[in-house]
């Protein structure tokens, strides 16, 4: 496996028209997860990627896991509780504004997930580990879970890549600003974005950001600014990359996660950094223009020729 992940996915409903739910009356399925949205990315870009999950034995759970499982995502290690529920979540979309999403996800079948669910030897060989601020956000078990995926990479030298994807609908500002900010510090590399890093280190510039950041055993930081492309800081360098030009924004949810797939599939194929932070806008790019999370990320065909044709290898 090229890259392992753990985290949680919903089936998502997004309504077909603009405007409050009251008045909504049809709603598409299909679904959303930060951490299967950067499986299914990988995917689509040529690599190996495992998802680590529990979901409900239910007809939401099996729909969830044939979705990831149709994009290619190994899913042998996802696991299923007949007691409990998959989330489900919608998203609201009103005229000029970002959407919104609201969660129903409390006492969901991986909220109960813990460190002892895990296999050790599935995360060992995998080259890269990639986690985020949501999973420990779901309950106190997850977040054990996440610390011991953490000891199991450190103890077999899998690198670490941490997304914050700080979620406030889940926890305040002060426990996610403690937590995730010690989880990030045993991360190798740490992709915040610049709102979740002002969050984090209570700076403003992405230069004082990626310093505080840059901290324990973190060696490279990323923070996304949108339009702006990206700031990068290592030990040794630090600098600007150019965004992507997207005239057509449909709708922004998903892009952060391309940008971790398409930054992780550089990662994997050795490229530098200002390099690998070009395919990661890349990637994210892609994702703007769908109203959905995942369905607009590129396959690797895509990337190769610039252009929209699709050769599946
Ligand atoms: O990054 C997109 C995710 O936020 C979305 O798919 C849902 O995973 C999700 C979450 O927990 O917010």
């Amino acid at each position: 496996m090229d890259v392992v992940t753990i985290g949680e996915s919903m089936v998502l409903f997004t309504p077909d028209s603009v405007g409050s739910f009251i008045y909504t009356e049809k709603f598409n399925k299909t679904i959303g997860g930060a951490e299967s949205n950067v499986a299914i990315a990988l995917s689509r870009l040529g690599h190996e990627v495992g998802w680590v999950s529990r979901l409900g034995t239910d007809d939401f759970g099996l729909y969830v896991r044939n979705f990831i499982r149709g994009e290619g995502v190994d899913t042998s290690n996802v696991l299923f509780d007949n007691t409990l529920q998959t989330a489900v979540f919608f998203k609201e979309r009103k005229d000029g504004e970002e959407p919104k999403v609201y969660y129903y996800r409390e006492n969901s079948a991986i909220s109960h997930m813990k460190p002892d669910d895990l296999n050790e030897d599935y995360i060992a060989n995998a080259k890269y580990l990639h986690l985020t601020g949501i999973t420990p956000a779901l309950s106190e078990s997850c977040k054990k879970m996440i610390y011991q995926s953490i000891h199991i990479a450190k103890k077999h030298n899998v690198k670490i890549i941490f997304d914050p994807n700080i979620r406030l609908k889940l926890w305040s500002k002060e426990e996610a600003r403690e937590v995730i900010n010690d989880i990030a510090s045993l991360c190798d590399v740490v992709l915040p974005g610049i709102e979740e890093g002002k969050i984090l280190t209570e700076e403003d510039e992405p230069d004082k950001i990626a310093k505080k950041l840059l901290q324990g055993q973190t060696c490279t930081v990323v923070i996304k600014l949108g339009k702006k492309g990206a700031y990068f800081a290592t030990k040794s360098e630090d600098g600007y990359v150019d965004g992507q030009v997207v005239d057509n924004i449909v709708d922004p949810i998903g892009a952060g996660d391309g940008f971790a797939a398409g930054f992780i599939s550089a990662m994997i194929r050795e490229w530098p950094l200002r390099k690998s932070i070009d395919l990661a806008n890349r990637v994210a790019a892609f994702a703007l223009t769908v109203p959905g999370d995942a369905e607009g990320y590129p396959y690797w065909s895509q990337i190769e020729s610039n252009s929209q044709d699709i050769i599946l290898r």
